[in-house]
């Protein structure tokens, strides 16, 4: 059964010009783009997209690097949608994301680390709903 997930090409990626060859890895693995759009996201929609890692060391840096430029942000479906992108990510730490990765083949360091997807179809419903008003 087809399923949903959101998945957004973060600023660094964008300005290092990575986004033809990223959106391909997508598309090769067979997911349907249903949504997308460019455009640089407000500091509440980085807030929504984040709150659960609201109160860490590191969010104030997270939430000014996802607003620091603009982004692509997708819907894509597919059986298995959420795990298949996630395992096309690779690791949170591009250090440890595996080689044929997108994070293990595109980023070095975890503070930007090129891509985000849902890590549930929960997730992907709220996520969905934050930046296309689903
Ligand atoms: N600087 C820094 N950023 C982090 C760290 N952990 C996570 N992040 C950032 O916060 C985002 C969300 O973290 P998380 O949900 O755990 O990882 P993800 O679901 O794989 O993106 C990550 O993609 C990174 O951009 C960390 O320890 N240090
Ligand atoms: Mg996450």
């Amino acid at each position: 059964m087809s399923q949903k997930t959101y998945v957004m090409i973060k600023p660094d990626a964008v300005r290092r010009g990575l986004v033809g060859r990223i959106i391909a890895r997508f598309e090769d693995a067979g997911l349907t783009i249903e949504r997308m759009e460019f455009g640089t996201l407000t500091r509440e929609q980085a807030a929504a997209n984040y709150a659960e890692h609201e109160g860490k060391p590191f969010y104030e840096g997270l939430v000014n690097y996802i607003t620091s430029g603009p982004v692509v942000k997708m819907v894509l479906s597919g059986p298995g949608a959420v795990a298949v992108c996630r395992k096309l990510m690779g690791a949170t730490n591009p250090a440890e994301a595996a080689p044929g990765t997108i994070r293990g083949d595109f980023g070095l360091v975890v503070d930007e680390n090129v891509i985000h997807g849902s890590d549930s179809p929960e997730s992907a419903d709220r996520e969905v709903g934050i930046f296309f008003g689903e």
